[in-house]
């Protein structure tokens, strides 16, 4: 469903509203709750009625990226599909994520606790910042969806060479340098704003905002929110060198990357990497969404968007570094934030075998991989290998990152 959704809509912007009105009511009125529902699909509710309940058409005319991104933005948003859970491979009843088997941790998995601080089976090689991913053939996608409208199916079978990929997601502290040695202006700086979630924000700042997200009333547009100002002019990054860069749209993600010899992972090579060599499961250690009821993710605990109960340790952005490594050594593959990849997003998948894919030639979204600190199981249950979601590449927002890959020459 979001495949036809306008992009590039910096430009043109009344005509996209009154299209754009019409695609994210047609997306919350197949995944709303009940409580959405009541407001009304496509009618803009005040930015703080979720708190009260109420729901009060917004008089404040739409704000541009509302424009260009609301829709997509959405996505890390968007309400698990019932009766997708119900018919396909995972158990609402099963609080852990899904499947019932015992071994919490498959072999493959996690590295050990012993392993050194580039996570264990990583081989030296020419990128200090990645490891070296042995190429191999896997099953690509699944064949039980639990949204069947992202193009998470059919599984088919994909084969890679070695590849290298970054560790960690890319951090401020890398982003500084990067910014330092080339004077680089991303594109939220350069447009004056980005997407925050409203329950990060100051009570200053929010007094500064008239308009919300339709759709999504907790996503802000705020002026002055960039990669280092996170929650506006009032935040910084001081005390968050260490976490991933935020507020970076798909073209800055490639900047950087170019800037390091490197590349945007394909996001064949993305998942490929995240399921760590074990087949068909949900997660890089299987199929337990909390191991022996361990957080192995950054994730949303309690009751989105208004209460965050932050069991994980972390209710925004946490360190890149935190967080067990996956058995191939890679940190926060999963949950965290969201991850840019190179491929230009399509719901339709070949089915026949393929080698190194690279995506559709073209297209108006790329695909980004992994959810995000935001996302819960019961309305954004992105956080698997499989799933995957959209965005257009100007597109920022406070939950969105990226890390860089290499082919192996
Ligand atoms: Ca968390
Ligand atoms: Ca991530």
């Amino acid at each position: 469903m979001s495949s036809n959704v306008p992009t590039k809509c910096r430009s043109s912007i009344l005509i996209y509203y009154l299209y754009f009105i019409l695609i994210v009511s047609h997306v919350l009125c197949e995944s709303s709750t009940d409580d959405s529902k009541s407001c009304g699909c496509g009618s803009a509710k005040s930015r703080d009625s979720s708190s009260t309940g109420e729901c009060k058409k917004s008089e404040s005319k739409p704000h541009e990226k509302y424009l260009e991104n609301g829709e997509h933005t959405v996505e890390d948003c968007r309400r698990t599909d019932d009766n997708a859970i119900k018919s396909g491979v995972l158990k609402d009843t099963d609080k852990n994520g899904g499947f019932t088997e015992d071994n919490a941790i498959e072999s493959g998995g996690l590295a050990n606790e012993d392993s050194d601080e580039n996570g264990g089976h990583g081989e030296k090689n020419d990128f200090e910042s990645a490891v070296l991913i042995k190429g191999g053939t896997f099953q690509m996608g699944t064949d039980k969806p639990v949204f069947v409208a992202d193009g998470e199916g059919p599984s088919r079978k994909v084969t890679l060479d070695d590849f290298y990929l970054d560790i960690h997601e890319v951090s401020n502290e890398d982003f500084k340098v990067f910014v330092e040695k080339t004077g680089h202006v991303t594109e939220a700086e350069t447009f004056g704003d980005s997407f925050v979630l409203e329950y990060l924000l100051s009570d200053n700042v929010k007094a500064t905002i008239s308009q919300a997200v339709a759709a999504a009333p907790w996503w802000l547009p705020v002026k002055g929110a960039d990669w280092r100002h996170p929650e506006g002019v009032d935040s910084n990054i001081e005390e968050r060198m260490d976490h991933p860069v935020i507020h970076v749209s798909w073209n800055d993600a490639v900047a950087y990357c170019k800037w390091k010899n490197m590349r945007l992972p394909t996001e064949a090579e993305w998942e490929y990497a995240c399921r760590s060599g074990l087949n068909d499961r949900l997660f890089p250690w299987g199929n337990k969404q909390m191991p022996q009821d361990k957080h192995y993710m950054n994730i949303w605990q309690g009751q989105f968007p208004g209460n965050n109960t932050a069991e994980d340790g972390f209710v925004s952005t946490a360190p890149v570094t935190s967080f067990p490594a996956t058995s191939l050594g890679l940190k926060n593959i999963v949950g965290n934030v969201w991850e840019w990849t190179s491929d230009w997003w399509s719901v339709q998948h070949t089915e026949a075998k393929q080698h190194n894919p690279q995506g559709p030639s073209s297209g108006s979204d790329k695909v980004k991989k992994g959810g995000s600190y935001m996302c819960h199981k019961s309305y954004c249950y992105r956080f698997r290998c499989a799933a995957r979601s959209q965005n257009t590449p100007d597109t920022s927002a406070g939950n969105l990152g990226f890390r860089c890959a290499a082919s192996v020459h």
